[in-house]
């Protein structure tokens, strides 16, 4: 990267001058913290380079670990890899407080007391292995297999997904799809029949106008687009920001719409019509490729500027101006699809508006708008064919609750929670979870508890003592990321690669990687033969060697790249739209034979009532999820959240920056303490805070009770119709003082 590109990413990152001086300690506490390191680590003189990828969040940026004189030394972006391109955004620089985090989990653990009393006794993984393994086995005959769950996130979870799968379950599932992307995948396959997908598929270094509704990068650290977004407005791209907060990409914006909370279905009919009307729209394109059309157009008729105004808040000379803007730079005008878009629960259809915005831009399949991914061919490992599960899923019996929740993924969290406290239409007994924090992850914690309490086995898989192995029957404690091998990563990307995750130090106890994990626990229930490699590297190699490629250069390198292919409809891609219909589905028959609206609808969403603010939530750039906050590195830069409330607002309450207050919701639920950040920057309607903090795990010692909890305000929330997500935005506060 060159150095004013260097300067603009760290500039659109560190929009508050806080980060951008925590950007430059970080060096200074990665060389302190070298004293750290346990002489058990020396095994060599000098400094050793281990390429490998991060796995701080789950964008898998190339890495180049730095081991000096046998100790963890630094962590940077690997130059080869198209993902991090050579730079870590400041969570991945900070991997190394994941692996000297002295609260990790270091052996195997069993409950001895009941659950939530975090009383437990060590025990070697024999004991661990084969206390599960038997629960297991009497869950299968008692139950039968589907009897078991397993929740899971990211890479690192595919070797017990295996094992699970050929177990017997087909009760797998994520909090990425239900709590995260799943509306949007769905919104956009109803649309173009293909989903966007992670890493997304947009070309954002090309787009000469980008939309981002409520995606807030820069806060979303995401690493290629926020160096790809700093790219394109660098070169003077537009930039329009719909969002009730005035984010740090706000802050770059041409144009900056602060609307109204639950209320951009509105904007995005309104910004239609416009478009429509004042013939702005690809019209070659949407003759060519779309489908239901004039109804569509018909449909949007009714939805005004003006009227999307009392709606929205926003001026109808904005909506018409910021539409024209658009149009201008079409087709190279990329509307983000959002990626957390788990809001208000018809969080699908205002997907598939922002899916038709981009299609009347003529932007899918071309440059500077959404490309068809590339990607290497590296066969599977063969293994035997798993047993066919005899019951169906449990959250969706014949896909009749969430029509749309069938292929591509598993079941949804939520759905198999339900099914958990009801035992219905089979019991669920026993959950495996790996690297998810259900406890943070999914709304509602009272349901979840509720669930664990009906469960016969409950095994935590993770890395430090969360609120969930708190619940745990077995805590299993899992090497980080820098002490294992994973799955490879086959990626999706605007170019082909595939990458390696690699060993950089030993584990400092008993922790051990998911593989071994697997691959031991399926020993233990007779499915030895699933796994008949020896170890992981023995399986890579098989799959490389498959594919014709070197694993020693992959060991070396970290990544293979392979030969450039086409991604865009002009350098050859065969536009081609798996849809009923063959076309872009700007009238879905699909959805109109199911009784679900066939072009988007606005439907109004409650409103707060008087003196509470709606609870809104999103990232901080120096944290993930719930996951980082015992991080020392990291929360040198950040220890607590705030709470943004608007600046009228704390003046009418009498409350300033810096004051603590408490949250209590509309069910009477009242947060930890939280710091006040009065500012203009925010509506009056509601207040924002980002997400993970105020852990309530005593064991986690960095991170107890800092800051409060967006996990723990969020009691209510709205399901999907379409595909079961659980929009979460639908809480309301009012603050104790
Ligand atoms: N209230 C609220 N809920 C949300 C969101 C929100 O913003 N607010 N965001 C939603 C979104 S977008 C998503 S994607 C999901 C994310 O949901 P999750 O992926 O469940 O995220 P976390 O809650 O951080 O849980 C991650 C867990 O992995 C553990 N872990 C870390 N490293 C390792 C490792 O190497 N091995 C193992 N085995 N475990 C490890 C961490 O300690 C932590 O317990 O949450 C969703 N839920
Ligand atoms: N640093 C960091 N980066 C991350 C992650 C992380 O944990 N840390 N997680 C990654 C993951 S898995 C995900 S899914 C993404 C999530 O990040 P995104 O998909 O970008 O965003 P969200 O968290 O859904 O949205 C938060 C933004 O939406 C705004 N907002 C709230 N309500 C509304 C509304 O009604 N309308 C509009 N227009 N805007 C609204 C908020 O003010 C905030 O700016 O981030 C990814 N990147
Ligand atoms: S975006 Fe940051 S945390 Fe995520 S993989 Fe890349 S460097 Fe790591
Ligand atoms: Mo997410």
């Amino acid at each position: 990267m060159n150095s004013l590109s260097r300067r603009k990413f760290l500039k659109i990152t560190g929009a508050t001058a806080g980060l951008v001086v925590a950007g430059s300690t970080l060096g200074g506490l990665v060389k302190k913290s070298n004293a750290y390191i346990d002489k058990k680590y020396e095994n060599g003189k000098g400094v050793k380079k281990i390429p490998t990828f991060c796995d701080l969040c789950f964008w898998k940026c190339g890495s180049i670990a730095y081991v000096k004189n046998g100790e963890l030394w630094k962590i940077e972006g690997n130059p080869e890899d198209p993902l991090s391109r050579g730079r870590l955004c400041p969570r991945g620089t900070g991997g190394p407080g994941a692996f000297r985090d002295p609260d990790r989990l270091k052996s195997p653990l069993i409950r001895k007391t009941e659950r939530g009393q975090e009383q437990w006794v060590e025990v070697t993984w024999d004991e661990a292995l084969s206390y599960i393994a038997d629960k297991m086995n009497r869950i299968k005959t008692s139950f039968g297999p589907e009897s078991m769950a397993y929740f899971v996130h990211g890479i690192g979870g595919n070797f017990i997904k295996h094992m699970m799968k050929a177990y017997g379950t087909p009760n797998i599932s994520a909090p990425s799809f239900a709590q995260c992307r799943g509306p949007r995948d769905i919104g956009f396959r109803l649309t173009f029949g293909e989903d966007v997908g992670s890493p997304e598929r947009m070309d954002i270094q090309n787009a000469k106008c980008l939309v981002l509704i409520g995606s807030h990068l820069g806060e979303n650290m995401h690493n290629t687009q926020v160096q790809e977004f700093a790219e394109m407005n660098g070169a003077g791209g537009s930039i329009i920001v719909v969002d009730p907060r005035f984010s740090v990409a706000a802050g770059k914006a041409k144009y900056y719409l602060p609307i109204k909370p639950g209320t951009d279905i509105a904007l995005l009919l309104a910004w239609m019509k416009v478009i429509v009307d004042e013939n702005l729209f690809d019209k070659d394109y949407v003759d060519k490729y779309g489908f239901g059309f004039e109804q569509f157009k018909a449909e949007i008729q009714q939805y005004t500027p003006e009227w999307a105004y009392t709606e929205t808040g926003i001026e109808p000379e904005l909506i018409r101006t910021s539409a024209r803007e658009m149009a201008k730079h079409k087709p190279a005008t990329l509307i983000h699809s959002g990626r957390h878009t788990t809001w208000y629960g018809d969080d699908t259809q205002r997907s598939r508006a922002i899916a038709l915005l981009n299609a009347l831009m003529g932007s899918w399949g071309r440059k500077g708008g959404y490309y068809y991914p590339a990607s290497m061919s590296v066969p599977n490992y063969p293994y035997p064919p798993y047993p066919k599960p005899e019951k169906g899923k449990v959250d969706n019996p014949g896909n009749t609750i969430y029509p749309f929740a069938t292929e591509g993924h598993d079941t949804i969290t939520n759905g198999v929670r339900e099914a958990t406290i009801t035992g219905k239409p089979y019991p669920i007994k026993g959950w495996i979870t790996y690297g998810t924090n259900l406890l943070y992850a999914m709304p509602n914690q009272d349901e979840t508890l509720k669930a664990i309490q009906n469960l016969d086995l409950l095994v935590v898989v993770d890395v430090v003592p969360t609120e969930l192995a708190g619940w745990a029957d077995v805590v299993l404690p899992e090497s980080v990321y820098l002490e294992r091998f994973d799955d490879i990563n086959v990626e999706f990307f605007k170019e082909p690669f595939v990458a390696l995750r690699q060993p950089v130090m030993d584990s400092p106890n008993e922790q051990k990687p998911n593989w071994w994990i697997a691959k031991k626990l399926a020993d233990k229930l007779g499915l030895g033969h699933y796994f008949p490699w020896n170890d992981i590297e023995e399986y890579i190699k098989y799959r490389m060697t498959a594919a014709g490629l070197s694993y020693d250069e992959l060991k070396k390198k970290g990544i293979i790249k392979g030969a450039k292919q086409p991604i865009f409809f002009n350098e050859g891609i065969n536009p081609e739209f798996p849809t009923p219909s063959g076309k872009i589905e700007f009238y879905s028959l699909q959805l109109a034979g199911l009784g679900h609206d066939p072009v988007p609808k606005f439907k109004k969403h409650k409103e707060p009532p008087p003196g509470f603010f709606r609870l809104i939530f999103g990232r901080s750039p120096v944290h993930t999820f719930s996951k980082t906050q015992n991080n020392k590195l990291l929360t040198e830069m950040q220890d607590e959240n705030e709470l943004w409330l608007n600046i009228n607002i704390a003046k009418r309450l009498g409350v300033k920056s810096g004051d603590y207050v408490k949250l209590k919701n509309q069910d009477g639920v009242v947060s930890n303490k939280i710091k006040v950040k009065a500012t203009e920057r925010i509506r009056q309607d509601c207040v924002y805070m980002t997400h993970g903090f105020g852990h309530t795990s005593k064991k986690l010692r960095q991170a107890f009770l800092k800051g409060a909890s967006d996990s723990q305000m969020i009691t209510q929330y709205t399901v999907d119709p379409l595909m079961g997500g659980t929009g979460m935005n639908v809480n309301f506060v009012t603050l104790e003082l």
